[in-house]
């Protein structure tokens, strides 16, 4: 065991106070149990919580990277408490708490809950000029409504670019109209057979400096990752994904990321794991890869 590891302390990584402080972390996971327009497999509100629980039996030191990215500090911030019934104003209070943790030198891990919590997320990088979104999900996520909703997450993508341009990767499943809806946008996506033919001719130079990740689970193939609000076949492999984030964001300035729309299986403990080694390998990316990395 890792020297900077406390059994028991509940937070993500089970890290020892020395590393997951307020103040000095390098990043602050905030967890967002929010679910309210879950339209085929229900749970994601469990996310936040088995992620955390799984993160305890994360190796600290990752081979690949050479290097125990949660040296830098990982603090893990409250829960953020939804709003019964009110999605803005839980999205108000994600956008609180991410700010909260960009103003004390961190960079922010959002876990939903379903993938509307990004919303949140994302408004609260409103004073970077010229923040591009890269959404990893099965779903295009441009409904303009979904089932009389707005804040929906058949939607998640359509409000964002309300406000920031974006690319989806990782897209097979969307609609007539939200196909058409891209392409009268010029909405960059990149289909998931185009991955799985030849992920490393996939260009990704069109992807600006400055950038937020939103990581739906659902990108990754439901034989990885079965445990999703909306499993899709035909998803990226492990590999692919962790190759891809590593081009998205080599030399780039990540903002911050979220992880969403885990919806635990009892008695399936993989997927929880790999949600939270998804997180971990994406930290030490950022550190070791990323234009401000400094690793
Ligand atoms: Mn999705």
């Amino acid at each position: 065991m890792s020297d900077i590891e406390c059994p028991g302390a509940g937070n993500f990584l089970g890290l020892c106070a020395s590393h997951s402080s307020p103040g000095g972390s390098r990043f602050s996971v905030i967890p967002v149990p929010y679910e309210a327009t879950s339209t085929y497999v229900a749970g994601s509100r469990r996310g936040p919580r088995a992620i955390i629980e799984a993160s305890a039996a994360v190796e600290l030191y990752d081979h690949d990277l050479d290097m125990e990215p949660a040296r830098e500090g990982v603090h893990t911030a409250p829960e953020v408490e939804p709003v019964s019934g009110d999605p803005e104003a839980t999205l108000a209070r994600v956008e609180g708490a991410v700010k909260e943790a960009v103003a004390s030198g961190a960079v922010p891990v959002v876990l939903g809950g379903e993938h509307t919590v990004s919303v949140g997320a994302i408004r609260a990088f409103a004073s970077e000029e010229d923040l591009f979104v890269v959404s990893f999900d099965a779903h295009a996520d441009l409904r303009d409504s979904y089932g009389g909703r707005r804040f929906s997450h058949a939607c998640f993508l359509r409000r964002i670019l309300e406000t920031r341009p974006a690319a989806a990767i990782g897209v097979r499943s969307l609609s007539r109209e939200e196909h058409d809806f891209a392409v009268s946008e010029g909405l960059k996506m990149i289909y998931a057979e185009r991955i799985r033919a030849d992920a490393a001719g996939v260009d990704l130079d069109f992807i600006p400096r400055n950038i937020y990740i939103s990581l739906d689970l659902d990108v990754l193939d439901p034989s990885v990752m079965p445990s999703t609000g909306t499993p899709e076949p035909g998803g990226l492999g492990w590999y692919d994904l962790i190759h891809l984030l590593k081009r998205v964001i080599s030399g780039r300035r990540v903002v911050g990321f979220d992880v969403v729309e885990l919806c635990p299986q009892p008695g399936n403990a993989a997927p929880d794991f790999t949600a939270a080694k998804l997180i971990y390998k994406t930290m030490g990316t950022i550190i070791r890869y990323s234009a401000d990395g400094g690793g």
